[in-house]
């Protein structure tokens, strides 16, 4: 096997990588092991590496990212410069997300947080139910994962609308695009679906002003990045009833600190950044496709930019 890739990967699952790596003819050796093949390791597929230990590879061609973001690869040292960067795109990390945000905005569609509430106290009480064609799912990133939340939204028939920094086509649903058009995105929206990447323009862009520019009652569901919200914001937001609920994969600090008051908050649900988890059995297919276009010349699919963030 001449395609030899370092992995560092989040969960413990090396030996998962290696034996589906195997399958496309690729030799994947452990991060651990990185001293004994520093010369002939030309790839590399990575989750929060430390400063300095890319740079350590003499031979290394292309930096292959664990996840969809490409924020943990920011910052100095981490990534050699003139070493193509290319970010997760893959077909079961999207379809975790889809089922992640039509769930939760199911469940906020339906009030089950109310009847789990009810439940407790033997409180027997139906409540008049509203037709998703009334209600507004706006996606905040109205990218490769935002796109598909989109459409599988749609077709439950919410009215989808999405921001963006560039106008979008996707099918059904309506697009806004830049500052100019935040304000009237926001103003519509009633499930508010983050998934944006973190960079240094959307960093805490969930704050108080944008928090009241959406509609009394709406709910956030932050499946993007932690450091995108303001969380005091948000949590004055939830007990000022301006946010009705708050669904939240991802935190300014991972694992969420036992003393947030996140954890103890009625109105929100916490998931431990599993919005969606990359699968060896489908994302080598995406490393594997790409090694091979390397190969032969062709141009990388799905490159990320690191001095845009995403
Ligand atoms: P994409 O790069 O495909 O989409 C990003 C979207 O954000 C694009 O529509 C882009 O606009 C938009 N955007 C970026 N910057 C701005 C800005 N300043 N203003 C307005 N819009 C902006 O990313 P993905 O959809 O693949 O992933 C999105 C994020 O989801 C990831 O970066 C990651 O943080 C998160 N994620 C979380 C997971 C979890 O388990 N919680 C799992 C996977 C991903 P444009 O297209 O116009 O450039
Ligand atoms: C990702 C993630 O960005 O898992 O893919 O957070």
């Amino acid at each position: 096997m001449s395609n030899v890739i370092l992995v560092k990967s989040d969960f413990d699952r090396f030996s998962e990588w290696a034996d589906e790596f195997r399958k496309h003819d690729i030799l994947a050796v452990p991060w651990d092991d990185m001293a004994r093949h520093r010369e002939t390791v030309k790839y590399a597929l990575v989750w929060q590496p430390e400063p300095g230990a890319l740079a350590s590879l003499p031979n290394l061609e292309v930096i292959f990212s664990v996840a969809a973001g490409i924020d943990h690869l920011k910052g100095e040292g981490l990534v050699p410069a003139g070493i193509p960067v290319v970010r997760m795109v893959e077909d079961s990390l999207t379809a975790g997300m889809v089922e992640y945000i039509v769930y939760n905005v199911l469940r906020f569609h339906r009030e089950m947080p109310v009847y789990e509430r009810d439940q407790t106290n033997r409180i027997w009480k139906p409540r008049v139910q509203q037709s998703a064609w009334d209600r507004t799912a706006g996606i905040l990133g109205l990218g490769v994962l935002g796109s598909a939340a989109a459409v599988a939204l749609h077709r439950l028939q919410f009215n989808v609308i999405g921001w963006s920094r560039n106008p979008k086509q996707v099918p059904e649903v309506t697009s806004y695009f830049g500052q100019d058009q935040l304000e009237p995105f926001l103003e519509q929206t009633e499930f508010l679906v983050i998934l944006l990447p973190l960079t240094e323009d959307t960093g805490g862009i969930v704050n108080r002003d944008f928090l009241n520019k959406l509609p009394r009652g709406a709910y956030v569901i932050n499946a993007g990045r932690g450091p995108l919200v303001v969380d005091e914001d948000l949590l004055a937001a939830l007990d000022q009833g301006q946010i009705a609920g708050a669904a939240l994969d991802v935190f300014n600090q991972e694992p969420l600190p036992t003393e947030s008051p996140y954890w103890k908050h009625p109105a929100v649900t916490i998931t431990p950044h599993v919005a969606s988890i990359t699968l060896p059995a489908t994302s080598t297919r995406h490393v594997a496709d790409n090694i091979q276009r390397h190969r032969e010349g062709k141009p990388l699919t799905h490159l990320a930019d690191l001095s845009r963030g995403y």
